[in-house]
């Protein structure tokens, strides 16, 4: 179990006040917060041998190389990655994802090819495929969710076809909270000669992800949703499929041997790391990692499951709020969008706000599974992480109840549209 009162005291931004209450932080699916050892590994970077990495002899210079390789080592080691060659640093999930859409889809998708995706995805995993299947004349198709929130995978065969040359899920969903069954997506993809990429920002900084036992050939996340800072994402690939990828930035440090008429390419994953990197971010994540492990996910997902399981306790008895997703929470994680109808969700965000309390509103950068599947313009959404506690889901939810008091939302159900 986790520690969560000692814990806290790693994380100096919970100890500030908002509108005069303490900070109660609960927009984790957008960006977690940072432990002072991940905020130092910063400090110490730029005071103590900034420099830049792979190109000096000298000391300070070989310092940031070993900190920053180390740093992707910590990742493999994360993910159960075979190497840390298959790892290659982005800015982000979104950077991962397009990375993938630009080095693999527009050179290997053509006319009658089919691109699954699922009707849940954030915008990162679905506007970079509509584009590419545009430009190459593929096709994009969906996996349906059901009113449960849960995929619904009855009739997989029909969508995942011989014509289906990749499958891209989100692993857990950020507004449903839904975690989707890769494994078995993956086997469905790879049956029929697909490549499978899974869009793991929801999960990979809240349980614990093997990508060789998920079997997935390309897996995208942010550093900044795990303790990390922003500005630093990770982007795993498969080592067979790693090898026959083109680069997608051309410069420095991506080149072997340069001609005046031609270059080569450099080793894996450093060919797909042109110019210089975002060093002192790397690091910092290194150190997230590092936080994480010495938690154990396990005990970071049993704690959000504890926390999730209360809070859907804790809503079911407000007549006026309609929550989203699955039950059960062996396929759901840590976020709780909900709904009451009448009054606007940003209404709801700004008056949490005046007690301190930080939850997200809108369409959470999935605007079809919001307007088409939800029949909704917006969502509030609270979501939860390793240093959240019950006491703060009661300010909460004492904080909602009297916010639709306020706003005299108590009973009142408008028409979906
Ligand atoms: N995929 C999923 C499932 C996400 O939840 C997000 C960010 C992204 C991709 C994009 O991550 P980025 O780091 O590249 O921006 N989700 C959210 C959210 O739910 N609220 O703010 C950002």
């Amino acid at each position: 179990m986790l520690n969560v009162a000692h814990l806290r005291q790693d994380f100096p931004i919970l100890f500030r006040k908002v509108n005069g209450r303490p900070l109660v932080y609960l927009d984790n699916a957008a960006t977690s917060q940072k432990p002072r050892q991940v905020i130092q590994a910063l400090v110490d970077y730029y005071e103590g041998y900034n420099s830049n990495v792979h190109r000096g002899v000298h000391t300070l210079s070989m310092e940031a190389t070993d900190r920053y390789e180390e740093a992707r080592e910590k990742v493999a080691g994360f993910l159960h990655a075979p190497s840390s060659e298959c790892i290659v640093w982005v800015r982000n999930t979104t950077e991962g994802i397009n990375l993938v859409a630009h080095v693999w889809g527009l050179a290997n998708l053509r006319e009658g090819d089919e691109v699954v995706v699922t009707e849940m995805e954030h915008h990162s995993n679905l506007v970079p495929w509509q584009e590419v299947t545009k430009a190459t004349g593929a096709t994009l198709k969906l996996i349906p969710v059901k009113d449960d929130g849960l995929l619904d995978l009855s009739r997989l065969d029909t969508i995942i076809t011989p014509r289906t040359r990749l499958v891209s899920v989100i692993h857990m969903s950020n507004v449903l909270g839904t975690i989707n069954p890769v494994k078995e997506l993956g086997k469905a993809a790879h049956k029929v000669g697909a490549l499978f990429m899974v869009d793991a920002a929801q999960s990979v900084p809240h349980a614990a992800v093997d990508v060789q036992d998920m079997d997935c050939d390309f897996l995208a996340f942010s550093g900044h949703k795990m303790l990390g800072p922003t500005g630093i994402g990770v982007l795993y690939v498969k080592p067979e499929v790693v090898l026959g990828l083109e680069p997608f930035l051309w410069g420095g440090d991506m080149v072997r041997e340069v001609w005046y008429d031609r270059a080569t390419w450099n080793d894996i994953p450093w060919r797909f790391e042109a110019g210089t990197p975002n060093i002192a971010d790397a690091i910092a994540l290194g150190v997230a990692v590092d936080y994480l492990q010495a938690l154990g996910m396990k005990d970071v997902r049993a704690h959000e499951v504890q926390l999730t399981e209360y809070a859907l306790e804790r809503l079911k008895p407000l007549e006026a709020v309609t929550v989203f997703g699955p039950r059960d929470m062996n396929v759901r994680g840590g976020v709780v969008a909900f709904d009451v109808p009448g009054i606007h969700p940003h209404d709801l965000g700004t008056a949490l706000d005046q007690e301190g309390i930080a939850i997200r509103t809108g369409h959470h950068c999935a605007m079809p599974l919001t307007r088409d599947r939800l029949g909704l313009a917006a969502t509030a959404r609270a979501s939860f992480y390793l240093y959240n506690t019950e006491e703060e889901i009661d300010l909460f939810v004492d904080s909602l109840k009297r916010a639709i008091g306020y706003f005299n939302g108590v009973g009142r159900r408008s028409p979906r549209s």
